[in-house]
């Protein structure tokens, strides 16, 4: 780096912004896939089944002129077991925590009953926070819909802006970066520029086993799954080595994760090797154990063994 570089990057702009933008709404319209697509990097695992991310996870986006912190959540619905609890009280403390909230919709169908209760939940914890209302998946809409589909949307919400994106295609996502950069308050660089994530390498293993499990399976297994890595060792420059447990609710969830001769716990394995491998540019071995926990998203105790914990509140 030359000296001008350096210059550069530790005098910030006099106008530098910078700030938290939560993104809900409701499962599967797009939230990880749209924060992503901004960051130019995977952050977070993405699937077409609804309640894909678990937890709120941070994502940061710097430029010259601004850092914006992304808080990507779960998917907003009503819980029908403790893990859902946890899911959604996340997203509602994200919400509550913003300076700019991203609701998202997807816009290539109408407004459900699901969608008139977020906008409940939205209205209620925002306070005075700036909502902006992301009519996503604008790639899967006919044109002649836009302005009546834009209309619907708009009712739920009060005062708030609205735009048309497709984290699918990016189209939209320059305007949205331009508009939250206008927005955000005057503030500091809160993490260094070369970081996009607070993650480590063990979360994200666990979360990509998590993702090529939910993609292979059906029914009530994806969302039966936890995944917990035991060992994670980089064995050598180019070899990790990572041991994995996946539990699952039932023993005969158990049976169908493994599969007619093992050949589902393999391809699964196999799947997450291939990714982990490119991210890490090392050879990767994944040993995959599968485990009965009795009915785990239930039990309080369990979810906080594995992970599922809320951040205590300071102020
Ligand atoms: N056509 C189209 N598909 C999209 C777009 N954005 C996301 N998708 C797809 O929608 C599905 C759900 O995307 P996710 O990013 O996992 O959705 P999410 O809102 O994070 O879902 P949860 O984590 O379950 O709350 C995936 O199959 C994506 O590829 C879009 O703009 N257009
Ligand atoms: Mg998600």
């Amino acid at each position: 780096m030359s000296n001008l570089d350096t210059v550069f990057e530790d005098s910030l702009p006099e106008d530098h912004r910078s700030g938290v933008i939560a993104v809900v709404g409701r499962p599967s319209v797009g939230k990880s896939t749209l924060i992503n697509r901004i960051l130019g990097q995977k952050i977070a695992i993405v699937s077409p089944k609804p309640q894909t991310t678990r937890r709120q996870q941070l994502g940061i986006y710097t430029d010259s002129r601004c850092q914006i912190l992304f808080t990507d959540t779960p998917g907003l619905h009503r819980p029908q077991h403790k893990l859902g609890e946890f899911m959604v009280k996340v997203a509602e403390d994200a919400l509550r925590d913003a300076d700019i909230i991203l609701w998202l919709v997807d816009v290539s169908v109408e407004p459900t009953a699901e969608e008139r209760h977020i906008a409940e939940t939205v209205n209620r914890l925002r306070g005075q926070t700036p909502v902006i209302l992301v009519l996503n998946k604008c790639d899967l809409l006919k044109p002649e819909l836009h302005e009546a589909r834009r209309t619907s949307y708009q009712t739920l919400v009060e005062g708030a802006e609205e735009l048309l994106t497709s984290a699918l295609d990016g189209s939209g996502l320059d305007a949205l970066m331009m508009r939250l950069v206008e927005m955000l308050p005057p503030g500091p660089r809160y993490y260094p520029v070369d970081q996009v994530s607070e993650v480590n390498m063990r979360f994200i293993a666990a979360e990509t086993i998590r993702e090529k499990i939910i993609l292979n399976t059906e029914q009530e297994i994806p969302y039966s799954v936890a995944v917990e890595v035991s060992e994670y060792k980089e064995r050598s420059d180019d070899m990790t080595y990572i041991s994995a447990t996946i539990y699952v609710e039932r023993d005969s969830q158990k049976g169908i994760l493994i599969g007619k001769g093992g050949d589902m716990i393999k391809r699964i394995g196999s799947q997450a090797r291939a990714e982990l491998g490119e991210m890490l540019g090392t050879q990767v071995y994944v040993e995959l154990h599968v485990k009965v926990l009795k009915n785990w998203r239930m039990d309080e105790d369990l979810l906080r063994r594995l992970g599922y914990r809320l951040p205590i509140k300071t102020d």
